[in-house]
């Protein structure tokens, strides 16, 4: 190689780190990412891949008693896609997993899914529409999901706040904001409780946010 090829190529190579470039190129080629789960709550496990199939799509999927089934899902690209959590948000032995939709600085919002008996579909709200939740938020927020114990089975519950007054130092920030109670059944969560609550610590209890809770 002459002078000017190599620095035509070393140019080239940061103009591409530059514009996050080598970030993306990688998760597109990537290979399915899988986990295993009881996804109809016989005892065996079925084997569930995530692929990124597009700019902001994914496609889960998994194989139950022999019939392929399979879901997309909005993905950010930019980040790459993660396993779907595992997890059992009502205790009915029917395994439902938390999918990774979007990352950003500080939040990540995930879609939640289970099998319906027949095909992996997209939980929904109480509002009817495909149920959404976040976690992180910074200093600015606090946002996640928990599992508890309820009345012999499981329910889960979402927290959503915003700090009082950023401009506080750090060990006295207070959140404000809603928590909310959820049972789900057949594929759809239903308001068990909303709990208010304002000018909280984050190591307040209402505030409590542990998701390997649903593990
Ligand atoms: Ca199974
Ligand atoms: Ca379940």
């Amino acid at each position: 190689m002459n002078r000017t090829g190599l620095v035509r190529t070393v140019a080239i190579a940061g103009l591409a780190a530059a514009l996050g470039l080598t970030a993306a190129a990688p998760a597109m080629a990537a290979d399915p990412i899988t986990t295993v789960a009881d996804l109809n709550g016989d005892g065996e496990i079925e084997t569930v891949n995530a692929q990124l199939t597009g700019d902001s799509d994914q496609l889960i999927s998994a194989t139950v008693n022999g019939t392929y089934t399979s879901i997309h899902l909005p993905a950010d690209s930019q980040f790459g896609i993660e396993a779907p959590r595992v997890t059992g948000l009502n205790g009915d032995g029917r395994a439902e997993l938390i999918v990774t939709q979007s990352v950003g600085a500080n939040t990540t919002f995930f879609s939640v899914l289970h099998y319906d008996g027949r095909n992996l579909s997209q939980v929904v709200g109480a509002d009817d529409k495909p149920f959404s939740v976040a976690e992180g938020g910074g200093l600015a927020a606090h946002l996640g999901y928990q599992c508890t114990s309820l009345e012999g089975g499981r329910a889960f519950a979402t927290v959503a706040a915003e700090t009082d007054d950023i401009s506080r130092p750090v060990e006295q920030l207070t959140y404000s904001g809603t928590r909310t109670v959820y049972t789900l059944r057949d594929g759809a969560l239903s308001v068990h409780d909303t709990i208010p609550f304002s000018g909280r610590p984050s190591t307040d209890p209402v505030l409590s946010a542990d998701s390997a809770s649903c593990a």
